[in-house]
């Protein structure tokens, strides 16, 4: 990897499939990965997230991803600017997410700055895990795979595990992420909760929208995770796990996209993720018509979230007993004085905290996924109103269970019964 900038020097002009051959043909990370022949480069632009280009540039010698900021968020236009540094940021999470989960993302080539570009391994033939979702197909070990990621990069990240002058840098640095964190501060913990400009949802879910926007409990919940989020600089997140910030092939799990890298709370990342396994669970009518394939996938789907929770709860605690050298819980109070019941019950506490949080999290996502800008996918492509609105309102209903209700959920066989008890009615 480098981050020799042979493209620096020139002021930031977005790359297109014309000129991204000239422009980045004398870049050495990248002719190390396609040859020096530009003329025979193959380039196509794939972006189909909200903010960004992607081009995947082929030559016969090989591939790489092109991933360049635009000044203005690609979903609405020009008319929201936003700043290039969100690259910076990515490139920066993605340096830490490598160290501190090996094999977890795609291996970085060149970073140049001033063109907010990253070159990046080209993933294939792995999609997008919403694909995957959408078209039922199972994917083996993903579960493992997100709970490892989210222990290993959370645990990694925080004071539990670097030192105060580390933290402190790192800390700092992603806290200059700011006009992304505002972007999720209003998208997802205030949007929803009122008339904001940018809200939609589907015609059908009006009752319900009106009844959570009066709801005291549901906007105080809301409240405090938006506290949370903003004050509890707790570890590094990626940010926007999403189902759409994980590509797939049918055994390999990657993450990519942590441009909305920030310092905060670990349950962030983790209820973020579960959200949106849950939002593809109760899609699943609008995609799989067969009545006993479908409530077999989505059993698999609830598989995957109970699964990611114990693989991050175990994977966290052997890191909490073997790798512990932060500035917290120093083992001089408790395991160097024999105090190893000690050490175990505030490893139960932390988990308990985060428990909390993670399901606090997974209700706002669902909720903001549903009635604010950016929704997603697996529902979108539901072109039947009523029955959109059918699986989106079960989504609500279980959502504002979770956000409200998330100090009383003793463990995840809870959430998983109400999740299949609001699955059986219609609540839009
Ligand atoms: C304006 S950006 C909207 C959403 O897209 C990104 O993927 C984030 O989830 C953000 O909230
Ligand atoms: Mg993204």
């Amino acid at each position: 990897m480098t981050d020799r900038a042979e493209t620096a020097g020139t002021a930031y002009e977005p790359l297109t499939t014309e000129t991204l051959a000239a422009r980045l043909g004398s870049v050495g990370a990248i002719t190390d990965k396609l040859g020096g022949d530009t003329d025979h480069w193959d380039v196509a632009e794939v972006g189909d997230g909200n903010l960004n280009l992607v081009f995947i540039v082929r030559s016969d010698r090989g591939a790489v991803i092109v991933k360049q900021a635009l000044p203005y968020v690609r979903l609405v236009g020009d008319a929201w600017p936003l700043p290039l540094k969100r690259a910076f940021f990515e490139y920066h999470a993605l340096i830490r997410q490598a160290a501190r989960d090996p094999g977890s993302v795609p291996e970085v080539y060149h970073f140049d700055e001033e063109q907010a570009l990253i070159v990046m391994e080209f993933l294939s033939p792995h999609v997008i895990l919403r694909h995957k979702l959408m078209a039922g197909e199972r994917i083996e070990g993903l579960a493992r795979r997100m709970g490892e990621f989210c222990a290993r990069t959370l645990f990694r990240g925080s004071d539990l595990g670097m030192d105060t002058a580390e933290r402190k840098a790192d800390a700092a640095l992603f806290l200059g992420n700011v006009e992304l964190c505002d972007i999720t501060e209003n998208l997802v913990f205030s949007d929803p909760y009122f008339d904001a400009e940018m809200n939609h949802h589907t015609p059908g879910l009006d009752p319900l929208v009106a009844s959570l926007r009066a709801d005291s409990d549901l906007k105080i919940a809301a409240q405090e995770l938006k506290a949370a989020f903003a004050s509890n600089a707790e570890t590094m997140l990626h940010g926007d796990l999403h189902t759409g910030s994980i590509m797939v092939t049918e055994r390999e799990t990657r993450v990519i996209d942590p441009e909305f890298a920030t310092y905060g709370p670990m349950g962030f990342d983790i209820g973020m993720l579960m959200a949106n396994f849950f939002m593809a669970y109760y899609a699943m009518p609008g995609h799989i018509a067969e009545e006993a394939a479908r409530r077999e996938y989505q059993e698999w789907i609830l598989g995957v979230i109970g699964e990611i929770w114990e693989v991050f709860a175990a994977e966290f605690s052997r890191l909490w007993r073997s790798e512990r050298r932060g500035i917290l819980y120093q083992a001089s109070l408790f395991e160097d004085q024999g105090d190893h019941l000690g050490a175990e019950q505030a490893l139960a506490r932390r988990l308990a905290h985060i428990w909390r949080d993670t399901l606090g999290f997974a209700g706002i996502e669902i909720i903001r996924r549903t009635l604010s800008l950016a929704h997603i996918a697996e529902n979108d492509r539901i072109e039947d109103e009523a029955l959109r609105a059918s699986c989106e309102g079960r989504g609500l209903v279980l959502a504002r269970a979770l956000a409200v209700g998330r100090g009383e959920f003793a463990g995840m066989d809870s959430v998983l019964s109400l999740a299949r008890a609001i699955e059986k009615r219609d609540w839009a």
